[in-house]
């Protein structure tokens, strides 16, 4: 499979029709464009050994599926035909939609036809909100577009492509995982595949507004800078931003890089935070392209340990999500996914979310903003990616200024992480060195993570945990995974266990937790046994302890809100491809742990703003 996804990649890039342009864009605010869906059924064909590409000589085909065409009795057989194809919906991955593809990993073929009708001074996209991992996309036979990375949206132009009347787009998704992908080859979680988001065709007039980053200024609670960048638009080219509410508008003009830099004076704003979730309408325009968003305002920060929402600090009452769906399991995709989820984080009494390990659907960000919970949003940088690779880095690249570019209008993101639990040695260091650079970079409003790895020493009384991976210096935020009483030590490990943390930076405990069956119980009176509900709830008050015993701690996010799909986690009866160590199950019934955590957010037992 892995030589196969290499294999198809250079087959692609060699064999078919293509556009001088195969390059993606991403559309930022995508949402409020006008768009017509193409969600629904899309004919599939699964194909392992990659037919679609390849002769029976193993040489690039020149009439793979791609062409699509349909059966002629005066030609030669057809070996596939779309129109006669199952289908699968649209978003949604394949693995939990046909039993037979529970397991599968290679390439499926997407078909879908529509009717369009192309009109002057427009540009027409495909909007891909996600689709894992590696995709090349066609329509009407033309190459349009390829992408790399499993959770973030990309756009291609298709305008070229187009023909009045009947269309149809074809595409090939294959979810093996790689050596040299990003995530690698080992994830604690389901290798979803397919088309796991929204796709839509998306209407732009030939210069639009692309690209927008407006923001309260950190020193200046009266004033709302940034850029917006108009696509294709020469210099001098305006811009306006608008706020109706604030009865506050700006008219600025685009440079020879077709940005125009913004600075909007408000007067009596709500500043945004997780008690006042106020979201204002703004209005965007430059020539015939008008764009509304909504957008809170505030600003995050870190002074000495202490983390400053709106200049106050903070202390993050989290929990750490999986983009797994509740109830039905899979990819989570829907409103009533992130509702659900995030609902239940409220409930938890969070005011901070770690969306982990990868960007999670757009509407999970904006769940955020209305619903005012605060995010750490992260790449899939997770474990032993291939550090001494270039090529990797320029993936790890990649997905960071996708996620920031389509999450950085949202008041609710506060933290980007570059990284989980990487291995401590100096090729690691320089790659995520490198990451947080280019975050900050891309968005110097906002504040850089990672959750790493501690070091164990014995200690007189028991163990100490050392925090002082290198990788510290390059962030703004520590987060340190950790668990103690779950793969180390016993229950009572935390009692014994005390900090040594090398970094004067606020510090978020990133990870901590233990699995449990739901509705698996331990007989009164015994010590609990692993995997019950009341092991996992006595854990989560020895941690509580330990954790209010770090000063510079400054926010947690327990592993995690709900049990998930993994197959690393084969024990049978117990876990049977799920990882336990949710506070719910996948079906949505709270374990002891819950309540446990519940009460220590709610009373405001568990940790310290300053
Ligand atoms: C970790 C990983 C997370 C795993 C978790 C576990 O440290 O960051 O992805 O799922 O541990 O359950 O072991």
């Amino acid at each position: 499979m892995l030589q196969s996804a290499t294999r198809i990649l250079l087959a692609l890039l060699l064999a078919t029709p293509a556009l001088a342009q195969t390059n993606t864009t991403l559309l930022v605010n995508v949402d409020h464009r006008t768009a017509t869906s193409l969600d629904g059924d899309w004919h599939t064909i699964v194909d392992p050994y990659a037919t679609g590409l390849y002769t029976f000589h193993q040489e690039i085909r020149k009439d793979g599926f791609f062409m699509n065409a349909t059966p002629n009795p005066a030609g030669p057989p057809l070996d596939y035909n779309f129109a006669t194809a199952p289908t699968l919906k649209v978003p949604g991955d394949w693995n939990t939609q046909r039993p037979d593809l529970f397991y599968y990993e290679g390439v499926v073929w997407y078909q879908k036809d529509f009717t369009y009708a192309p009109k002057p001074n427009t540009r027409t996209f495909l909007h891909i909100g996600a689709a894992n991992y590696r995709t090349f996309v066609w329509v009407n036979t033309v190459k349009v577009c390829e992408h790399e990375g499993g959770f973030t949206p990309f756009d291609c132009d298709i305008t070229s492509a187009l023909k009045d009347g009947k269309n149809f787009v074809v595409l090939s998704v294959d979810n093996t995982r790689i050596a040299d992908g990003v995530p690698t080859l080992q994830t604690d979680w389901w290798n979803y595949g397919g088309l796991t988001r929204d796709v839509s065709l998306v209407e732009t007039p030939t210069q639009f507004i692309d690209d927008y980053d407006l923001h309260l200024s950190r020193t200046d609670h009266g004033l709302i800078e940034g850029y917006v960048h108009v696509e294709g638009a020469a210099a001098g080219t305006q811009v306006t931003v608008a706020i109706p509410d604030l009865k506050a508008t700006t008219t600025a003009t685009v440079d020879a890089d077709s940005r125009a830099a913004i600075s909007l004076p408000v007067k009596s704003l709500t500043l945004w935070s997780p008690d006042t979730p106020r979201l204002y309408k703004v209005e965007l325009s430059s020539g015939a392209d008008k764009l509304t968003d909504e957008m809170g305002f505030r600003t995050i920060e870190v002074r000495g340990n202490q983390i400053l929402l709106n200049g106050q600090p903070i202390f993050l009452r989290g929990i750490s999500v999986h983009a797994e769906a509740p109830f039905r399991t899979g990819r989570a995709y829907s409103e009533k996914d992130v509702d659900t989820l995030l609902g239940w984080a409220k409930e938890l009494g969070c005011n901070f979310v770690r969306l982990a390990h990868y960007p999670h659907d757009q509407r999970m960000t904006r769940a955020a903003d209305r619903l005012g919970v605060l995010v750490w949003s992260e790449i899939p940088d997770y474990w032993a990616l291939q550090f001494d690779n270039p090529a990797v880095l320029a993936k790890s690249k990649q997905q960071l200024t996708e996620m920031i570019r389509r999450d950085r209008d949202k008041a609710s993101v506060i933290l980007w992480s570059v990284a989980n639990e990487t291995p401590n040695n100096p090729a690691r260091t320089k790659y995520l060195t490198t990451m947080a650079d280019l975050s900050r970079q891309l968005d110097p409003t906002r504040l850089v993570t990672a959750a790493l790895l501690v070091r164990t020493e014995k200690s007189p009384t028991g163990t100490t945990k050392i925090v002082d991976d290198p990788l510290g210096n390059a962030l703004d935020v520590i987060g340190t995974n950790e668990y103690i009483g779950w793969y180390e030590q016993g229950l009572t490990g935390p009692d014994t266990t005390t900090w040594d943390i090398h970094y004067d930076k606020p510090l978020i405990m990133s990870e901590w937790g233990g699995g449990a069956r739901a509705g698996r119980h331990a007989p009164a009176g015994t010590t609990p046994a692993q995997f019950t509900e009341e092991y996992q709830a006595e854990l989560y008050k020895h941690q509580i302890a330990m954790l209010n015993k770090i000063p510079q701690l400054r926010g947690t996010t327990p592993w995690l809100l709900m049990d998930f799909r993994s197959p690393r986690r084969l024990n049978p009866g117990i876990q049977d491809n799920f990882n336990r160590k949710g506070l719910l199950s996948d079906q949505g019934q709270k374990k002891q742990a819950f309540f446990i955590l519940q009460k220590a957010y709610k009373d405001k037992t568990l940790g310290k703003a300053e």
